[in-house]
């Protein structure tokens, strides 16, 4: 467990899961897309359910296409966020459509189970050049599934070595059986988008200062309007 990291981009707030019910008022800005791949049976199906419905599934169902919507507030803030959660396939069969889920990601959970030493393997080898190629500047957040097994299958120094090299923003592991590090790993999931979202915003809020005031000293120069 001691391998495990999150770049500040991913620490900071805690976020609680808003019931479906609840009257919600979410901010508009503040919607996301966070999608799951990994290899076919890794436990991303698991991931969500244990996250969303609060419980995990005995029955292992392959998926072929699901989407959650779900309302998260920031601790001590009025601010709710918008989370769209995309799990996909990891059955090669239904490779085609994965790949229409990635347009507009904010986030992409890549997951490996740490029962699985080829899950661990087809990081590199398939997933991250497929990420790569689909949404080139998305975030990627590394995760180890089905923690709760007694015996890893996945050298932690292996993992950590991948996470480095794809470039991932955080490596953490979890259970969703045991709903161990579950909550953790979404609010580094909400941080990273949240935070990415805020700097993005700061950015272009400077650029319109900045074209707003050279407009004007355009204007000033020449007497001429910047239009
Ligand atoms: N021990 C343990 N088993 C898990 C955990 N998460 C999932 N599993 C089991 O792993 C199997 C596959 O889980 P899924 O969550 O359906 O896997 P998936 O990644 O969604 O698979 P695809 O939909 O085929 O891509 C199921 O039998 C789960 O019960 C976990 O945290 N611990
Ligand atoms: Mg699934």
């Amino acid at each position: 467990m001691d391998c495990y990291f999150i770049q500040p981009i991913g620490s900071g707030n805690t976020y609680r899961l808003l019931d479906s019910n609840a009257d919600v008022k979410p901010d508009a800005n503040l919607q996301f897309k966070i999608v799951i791949v990994g290899d076919s049976g890794c436990g991303k199906t698991s991931l969500f359910t244990s996250y969303i419905r609060g419980y995990f599934p005995t029955d292992y169902e392959p998926t072929i296409f699901e989407n959650h919507r779900a309302f998260v507030s920031k601790q001590n803030t009025s601010e709710v966020l918008t989370v769209d959660l995309w799990d996909t396939a990891g059955q090669e069969d239904y490779e085609r459509l994965r790949r229409l889920s990635y347009q507009d990601a904010n986030l992409i959970i890549l997951a490996y189970s740490l029962s699985s030493r080829e899950s661990l393997l087809n990081i590199p080898e398939v997933w991250a050049p497929e990420i790569i190629n689909f949404c080139t500047n998305t975030p990627i957040l590394l995760v180890g599934l089905k923690a709760d097994i007694p015996v890893h299958q996945v050298d932690p120094y292996d993992a950590l070595k991948v996470a480095k090299n794809i470039g991932a923003v955080a490596h953490m592991q979890c259970s969703a059986k045991q709903m161990f590090n579950v909550e953790p790993l979404f609010d580094v999931c909400f941080n990273i988008v949240y935070n990415g979202k805020k700097q993005n915003s700061s950015t272009e809020q400077y650029n319109e200062e900045f074209e707003f005031d050279y407009r004007r000293a355009k204007k000033k120069e020449t007497g001429i309007s910047g239009g």
